[in-house]
């Protein structure tokens, strides 16, 4: 036995006697509170924060000469939240990187628990993921999905650079530990094209169209937004807004995180404290419970990645 008998510690005369005999045991009292385990409302440890793809593009040029995927696998920069400690989630539950792949290039198949979804900001005709054996067809706007434990790789078969935004729940996972992670046996699944539709891809011109077709006078007609999916995968929901001339959008708070990304366009969003000016492919995220609100005075659309599935599902979803 290690520590002190049940007797020892039956006899112990002073709390500061008996505290250092419980850490010795692996136990701490509850009511001498060393940590916060209960608080009236989230603080959120994550920090509002924004990133810029024109930098992120020029550090994916500079790995594109200095790194190749059959090195990296993925040539990906993550978003790392600025807080004391993190050096990988974005927000609580969701991961987002920069991905780049090289004409000519292969990033290989594999396949993994934690569900993902990609978000194309410039490709040209000739990029792809193929998922689970179909080659889904990637150019600016689109929103790919390759959910839970379906194998996925990316091509190039254009005469550009690909760059696009992942965004996945690698965190969740993380938190709850079902990670299973597979390398596709052979390096790259081979892809049939794409006939037609498929629930995994959402196409921009599809996207553009529903845009166009919405009813407006949402949130004070400054705001358009349609769903991508319904949720798009069992953990993250997806929408896409667009912001009209001269929006200014209603302050809103949720217990949801909420990733944004800038599809075109520019404007600002107010996160609690902070303002972040944001132009196409930078990425905005509102952590859970922090107020934000979007502006745009030339107009913008904004793809939104929401945790909201996960707070629904476990009874957690608030919103004021
Ligand atoms: O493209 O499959 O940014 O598995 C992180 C993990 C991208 C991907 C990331 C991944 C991928
Ligand atoms: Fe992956």
């Amino acid at each position: 036995m290690t520590g002190s008998t049940q007797g020892d510690l039956a006899k112990t005369a002073t709390l500061d006697e008996l505290y250092p005999k419980l850490a010795a045991i692996e136990m701490g009292a509850g009511w001498n509170k060393p940590t916060a385990s209960l608080w009236p409302s989230p603080g959120s440890t994550f920090r509002p924060f924004h990133w810029r793809y024109d930098q992120a593009k020029g550090a994916l040029d500079a790995a594109g000469r200095l790194i190749d995927t059959a090195l990296a696998e993925r040539r990906n920069l993550i978003l790392m939240n600025p807080i004391a400690g993190n050096n990988y989630a974005t927000a609580a539950t969701t991961v987002v990187a920069y991905q780049m792949i090289m004409p000519g290039e292969q990033a290989r198949s594999h396949r993994h628990t934690p569900n993902a979804l990609r978000l194309v900001l410039d490709a040209k005709p000739g990029a792809f993921t193929v998922v689970d054996g179909v080659k889904l067809p990637m150019l600016p706007g689109d929103v790919l999905l390759t959910p839970n434990w379906s194998w996925h790789g990316h091509g190039n078969e254009s005469d550009a650079p690909a760059y696009w935004l992942d965004f996945l729940d690698v965190p969740i996972v993380h938190l709850l530990n079902p990670m299973f992670f597979e390398p596709y046996p052979g390096d790259f699944e081979p892809g049939t094209e794409l006939a037609g539709t498929s629930p995994l891809l959402f196409r921009w011109e599809d996207t553009e169209r529903r845009l166009d077709d919405a009813a407006g006078g949402q949130n004070g007609a400054h705001a358009v937004e349609i769903k991508l999916g319904d949720p798009a995968l069992d953990t993250l929901a997806l929408s896409m807004i667009r912001l009209t001339p001269d929006a200014e959008t209603t302050p809103v708070r949720t217990t949801a995180n909420n990733v944004y990304a800038c599809v075109s366009g520019e404007g600002e969003t107010e996160v609690g404290d902070a303002r972040f000016a944001w132009r196409r492919g930078d990425v905005v995220v509102a952590p859970a419970w922090e107020r934000h609100r979007h502006r745009s005075s030339g107009g913008a659309v904004l793809f939104r990645v929401s945790d909201a599935p996960i707070m629904t599902k476990l009874g957690f979803f608030r919103s004021e």
